[in-house]
């Protein structure tokens, strides 16, 4: 079918106006609408979206890909009837980077014990903890070898941690001890010191940070109890649950960059939890100029006729 060049763009906690500058600038031969210009609208033939407004990709006849602006693409499944056209991911070298560095940060910032130190200083307390293990020392697992996972892990042993995935299918990645499906979770989590979650949410995946999966992790290693960094998404953790393995030290330490509800509602005791890190879902932020010209790339492409890629598979959910 031949492009008719239109864009329809529908962003939910994302300014339109930064995202439609990018597009415009990227295509300038392309039109891009915030709305359909009525039901059926016939030109459009390609969706970008972040949670998008329910309904609006329903009836576009000549819809041709949803493209997401993030890498998670849970947002577009919260709607249960989707058109049944290719949904594209987002696969960037500035995405994944930005993630590595949240990832790499906040193991440092564990493995370096920046908590305790922040705290001396707090109270003028000069006093070295000399029990720091080395990088080698340490086991950091993460759950989810996928772009995301593959990158953060390939920067934590470049620092000389010890590094494992867990994988829905095997993975094999050098230099990473690799574990896969339901069998090896249980064995991952009994191996690693610092647990960071970077696995899409999915019907697989939702609560999977519970009470159960802490109940397998180790009870003692060179940094204490083990530690969790959650840049997933909110709804893989069970907050009350990581509150109630702090207590009960199964877990020492928390990084959460993902909640279950978003913003943290103010009321949370996770805010004011001496032991826990938050960042404001801004592990690795989508930044338009570096994803809006690979996805009008993407676009001509397949008007070409060329196979798009970085393709979510509906089934798996990711
Ligand atoms: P990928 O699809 O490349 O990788 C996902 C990984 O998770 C794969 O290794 C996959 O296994 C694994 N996985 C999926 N389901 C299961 C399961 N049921 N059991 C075990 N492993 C499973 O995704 P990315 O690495 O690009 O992104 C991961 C997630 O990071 C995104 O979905 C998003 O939610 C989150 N994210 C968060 C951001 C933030 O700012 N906080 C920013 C960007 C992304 P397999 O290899 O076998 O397919
Ligand atoms: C993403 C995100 O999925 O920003 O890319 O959370």
């Amino acid at each position: 079918m031949a492009s008719t060049g239109k864009i329809l763009l529908s962003v939910t906690g994302f300014d339109p106006a930064v995202w439609r500058a990018e597009l415009e600038k990227a295509a300038p031969d392309r039109v891009v609408v915030e709305e359909p210009s009525g039901p059926n609208d016939p030109e459009i033939d390609y969706a970008i979206v972040w949670k998008q407004r329910p309904g609006v990709l329903k009836g576009l006849p000549n819809l041709k890909a949803i493209f997401s602006i993030g890498a998670g693409v849970d947002h577009i499944f919260a709607e249960g009837d989707l058109p049944d056209v290719p949904i594209v991911r987002v696969v960037a070298d500035d995405l994944t980077q930005r993630m590595s560095e949240y990832v790499v940060w906040q193991v440092l910032d564990h493995h370096r014990k920046g908590m305790l130190y922040r705290d001396q200083q707090a109270n003028r307390i000069w006093h070295e903890d000399r029990m720091q293990p080395a990088a080698n020392e340490v086991t950091v697992g993460i759950l989810g070898l996928g772009h995301l996972g593959r990158d953060a892990a390939g920067k934590l042993l470049a620092l000389g941690f010890r590094v494992t995935g867990w994988s829905r299918t095997p993975k094999a990645a050098e230099g990473v001890g690799t574990y896969a499906g339901e069998a090896g979770l249980g064995p991952f989590l009994a191996d690693a010191d610092i647990v960071v979650c970077l696995l899409p949410l999915t019907p697989a995946t939702e609560g999977i940070l519970s009470q159960t999966l802490f109940s397998k992790m180790k009870t003692r290693g060179p940094l204490g109890a083990p530690i969790l960094i959650s840049a997933g998404r909110g709804r893989l953790q069970v907050e009350a649950d990581i509150l109630a393995a702090l207590e009960s030290g199964r877990l020492g330490a928390a990084s959460l960059d993902v909640f279950e509800t978003e913003p943290l509602p103010d009321d949370s005791p996770l805010w004011s939890h001496p032991r826990v890190t938050i960042t404001p879902h801004a592990a690795a932020a989508s930044v338009p100029s570096a994803l809006i010209p690979p996805m009008i790339r993407q676009m001509d492409a397949h008007d070409r006729g060329e196979a798009l890629t970085n393709l979510v598979d509906r089934d798996a959910g990711y």
